[in-house]
Parts: structure tokens; C-alpha cells; sequence
């Protein structure tokens, strides 16, 4: 059956999304102009070569809501019934951009773009920050800057040019967070050239596979690296149903822990608890890509149902009807509600 989607609440919760994206023309032909220079790794080349060059529907039509931050973006939200989005720099930010002076340029500007587009439709939007953690220090200043704009936590497009969040560098960033009580969404970038390998042969490289493994990567070894150890109080959040880690937890675990006892590693070292007290404590994952029952089911069994949300992942999947795979879960309607609405509310203090 197929339902009317409508925005106000009728089926008893409003719909927030949780991981959309937009983006400047500044930063993507700033891209494009290291695509052309060879300054670009082979993940910017395969994606933005794409996105912002190819004539194909898709990539078109992606341009064009990306940029744009008003009528056709509440219009297309009015039409899947989408009351609120949690809109980020789309991936990967800045954060390729060897430039620092020109990243951290970038990045500023694209939050006051956010900023004043919130300010535009404070009932719609609800922005997080971007950052260029190619400077901590300056990204955790930015950080403070942004919270005094309305933002609500900031989203990192996963490794910054090969390096992971945690790296003793990025402590500032961390820090920062810990003070704002603000969470760190882990989006997916393109993996690095070191990660690569064949799989943009294959074609694999990106939303299809890549990203995840990448990002699930990134995700794995905060847990390991005892970050959470040094910021109990730090909530991760990750897209695509957790990036795969969720349904591997109990091997995560179980291999984790038998790395620890035979010493094999100098990174494996004992940690406070284990990876599915982290994954229960200190992760959200969202349904970005991944309207899903099963997952999505199987994902509230294993985190709690408190610590997965609702995401469209507009533009990159603007799927009206995957919006009534969720309207239509055989859940409670409280656990619905946490899904669509409240565990959003919550993280993100709107
Ligand atoms: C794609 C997918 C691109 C996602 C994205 O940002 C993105 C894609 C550049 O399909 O190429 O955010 N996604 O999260 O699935
Ligand atoms: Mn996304």
C-alpha cells in the first residue's frame, strides 16, 4: 500500500533526516582544478570527474540539488515528506585540498553559505559544521565559531589526505567536540590512494562499496585506538546502517580480543571495554542508502534502538518511496518515532 507523504507530522512523527548534502561551486571547481593539475588522488578523480563533468542524468540532476539550497530542495522535501534536514558539506570537503590557507578559506565560507541558508528556513534546516582538519587547531576554533552560528555538530568526510581521527594531531578537533557536546558524523570519502588498489577497476570504488569499507574502517580503528577510552563522552555517528560494522560485531569482537591477548600488534593494546560496548555507547548509525527492513531491524537489535535514525541522503538518493519503507516498519510506534524523529532530536539537541 502507498501512503500520501506528507510533512506535519500525520503519521504521529515528524521525519528528520540525517545525512544530506550540499555543496559550492567554488570547492567542486576547486576539485576540478586539481583533477586537471594531477594534484587529485585517484578516488577525487573517479568521483568529482564524474559528478561535474559527466552529461548523464544522474550527475546532472546531482549538480543541480546540490547547489541549490532553496526552492527546489524544500520543494523535493515537501514531496517525500521530509520535515527537516541535517545538511553537511558534501563529501569530501576540504579536506583533500592541499592548500591549507585555501581549505580553511573554503571551509569558512561554506558555513556561513550554510549558515545563512539555515537562517532561511530555521524550521527546515539544521546545519553541521565543516571543517579542514589539515589544522586541528584551526578546525576546533571553527568548531566554536559554528556553534555560535546554530550549528549542531560537525561532519568529517573520514580520512583527511590518508590520515585517521585517531591520530594524537586531531586531538584539538576532539576536544573541541567533548566541550560543545556536539557529535562527529564519520561520512564517507573516497579511500585513499594507499587503499585503493583495484577497486576503481572494478568500478567499486565509491557509494557502492568503497565508501563503506573505508568509512567502517575509520569507525573500527577509533574503537581500537582507544579513543573512546579518551573521550568516553564522544558520540560517533555513521551513515549506511554503520557502514557494515554492525553485522560484523560479533567477529570484530571476537577477533579483537584474541589480538589483544597474543600481543600480535603494537596498536592492539587492552582497552576499558569492548568493541559492542563502544558500538552501544558511543556510535549512532543512520539509514542513509539503506531503506532496508532487515538492516535496519537487525541494526536497532544489535546498537538499541536509541541509536539509529532516519537519512535520505539527498541528493545522492532522493527516493521518495524509501520513505515509506520506513513509515512502514513492523516496529513500535515509539521505536518508529526514535527512528524518525526523536534519537535526532536528541543527538543533535534540536
Ligand atoms: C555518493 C553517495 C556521493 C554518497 C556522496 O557524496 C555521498 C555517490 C559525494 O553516490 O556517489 O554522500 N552517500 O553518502 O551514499
Ligand atoms: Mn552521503
Amino acid at each position: 500500500m502507498s501512503h500520501e507523504l506528507k510533512t506535519g507530522g500525520d503519521r504521529g512523527y515528524i521525519r528528520i533526516a540525517t545525512e544530506e548534502a550540499f555543496g559550492t561551486r567554488e570547492i567542486i571547481d576547486t576539485y576540478l582544478k586539481m583533477i586537471a593539475d594531477g594534484t587529485a588522488d585517484k578516488g577525487m578523480v573517479s568521483l568529482w570527474g564524474f559528478y561535474a563533468t559527466s552529461p548523464s542524468e544522474r550527475a546532472v540532476q546531482i549538480m543541480e540539488r546540490l547547489i541549490d539550497l532553496d526552492d527546489m530542495r524544500i520543494k523535493n522535501m515537501d514531496a517525500a515528506g521530509v520535515d527537516k534536514a541535517i545538511l553537511a558539506l558534501t563529501a569530501p570537503g576540504v579536506q583533500p585540498i592541499k592548500d591549507v590557507e585555501l581549505a580553511k578559506r573554503l571551509a569558512y565560507e561554506a558555513n556561513d553559505t550554510l549558515a545563512a541558508a539555515v537562517d532561511r528556513h530555521p524550521d527546515r534546516y539544521v546545519g553541521l559544521a565543516a571543517v579542514a582538519p589539515q589544522d586541528p587547531q584551526w578546525s576546533a576554533d571553527e568548531l566554536r565559531r559554528c556553534a555560535g552560528l546554530g550549528f549542531k555538530g560537525v561532519q568529517i568526510n573520514s580520512h583527511t589526505q590518508g590520515e585517521y581521527l585517531d591520530n594524537p594531531k586531531f586531538a584539538p578537533i576532539l576536544e573541541a567536540l567533548v566541550e560543545l557536546d556536539w557529535p562527529l558524523y564519520i561520512h564517507p570519502s573516497p579511500p585513499p590512494d594507499e587503499m585503493m588498489g583495484s577497486m576503481v577497476d572494478a568500478g567499486l570504488d565509491g557509494a557502492v562499496f568503497g565508501f563503506g569499507v573505508e568509512t567502517g574502517f575509520h569507525l573500527l580503528r577509533l574503537m581500537t585506538a582507544g579513543v573512546f577510552d579518551r573521550y568516553p563522552s564522544l558520540q560517533v555517528i555513521v551513515g549506511h546502517m554503520g557502514e557494515a560494522l554492525p553485522y560484523w560485531m560479533y567477529r570484530l569482537n571476537y577477533m579483537h580480543q584474541a589480538g589483544v591477548r597474543s600481543g600480535r600488534y603494537e596498536s592492539i593494546k587492552p582497552l576499558k571495554h569492548d568493541i559492542p560496548y563502544y558500538m552501544q555507547n558511543n556510535v549512532y548509525v543512520t539509514s542513509s542508502g539503506m531503506a532496508w527492513a532487515p538492516a535496519i531491524k537487525f541494526a536497532q537489535q544489535v546498537l538499541g534502538e536509541d541509536r539509529v535514525m532516519y537519512a535520505m541522503d539527498y541528493p545522492y538518493q532522493y527516493v521518495p518511496d524509501e520513505v515509506r519503507t520506513h513509515d512502514n516498519l513492523d516496529v513500535s510506534d515509539l521505536t518508529k518515532k526514535k527512528l524518525m524523529q526523536l534519537n535526532a532530536e536528541k543527538i543533535f539537541k534540536i
